[in-house]
């Protein structure tokens, strides 16, 4: 029994990335907690990021940032098409992961033609739209928030943001900012 303990107890710690593993339990490291993407504000531009042509980075007086000076804004066109801004993160293992971001929509649109779908895909778990935003999601700032749930392995989460703009029933700007990635 003793060597079989010993056996598995060498195993595991082949598999361990070195460093921070010389306590008794690694939960009593705490690597979950914080905020751990570098560019949630867009005060880098669009650094950290993957956006597309549509996606600019404004900082704009007359329509001010929800902080800081830079938001990113999927561009009203009163065109058919689509854009993504699309951001991954490491989930470690027993952790879990909050999106929390907020949105603005402008728009001239009185029916649901043009929509921000948001999603979040989770290493393991199908993707899944968890907002789809419209019109009528306001011209004042909003916050939204989505979860992972917790693993007992690492795993990789993408956070994604898909506008899709038909042309012809008016013009809609979606606004993004302060997309936090909190481990708890
Ligand atoms: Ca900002």
């Amino acid at each position: 029994m003793k060597a079989f303990v010993s056996a598995v107890s060498a195993a595991v710690l082949l598999l361990l990335p070195s460093g921070g593993g010389s306590s008794d339990r690694q939960a009593a490291d705490p690597p979950c907690t914080g905020q751990i993407h570098a560019n949630p504000g867009f005060e880098l531009g669009t650094t950290g990021w993957t956006a597309g042509p549509r996606v600019v980075v404004f900082g704009d007086a007359t329509r001010p940032a929800h902080t800081g000076q830079a938001y990113a804004a999927f561009a009203g066109l009163d065109v058919t098409r689509s854009d993504l801004l699309r951001t991954t993160v490491t989930v470690p293992a027993g952790c879990e992961l909050t999106v929390r971001f907020w949105v603005r929509t402008l728009t001239t649109e009185t029916r649901r033609g043009d929509y921000l779908n948001v999603g979040l895909a989770v290493t393991g778990i199908p993707p899944k739209t968890r907002f789809s935003l419209a019109f009528d999601g306001g011209s004042q700032w909003r916050q939204y928030a989505m979860s992972t749930g917790t693993a007992t392995t690492e795993r990789t989460a993408t956070a994604s943001f898909l506008a899709s703009e038909t042309a012809g029933n008016g013009v809609t700007a979606f606004d993004v900012d302060d997309v936090s990635f909190t481990l708890s």
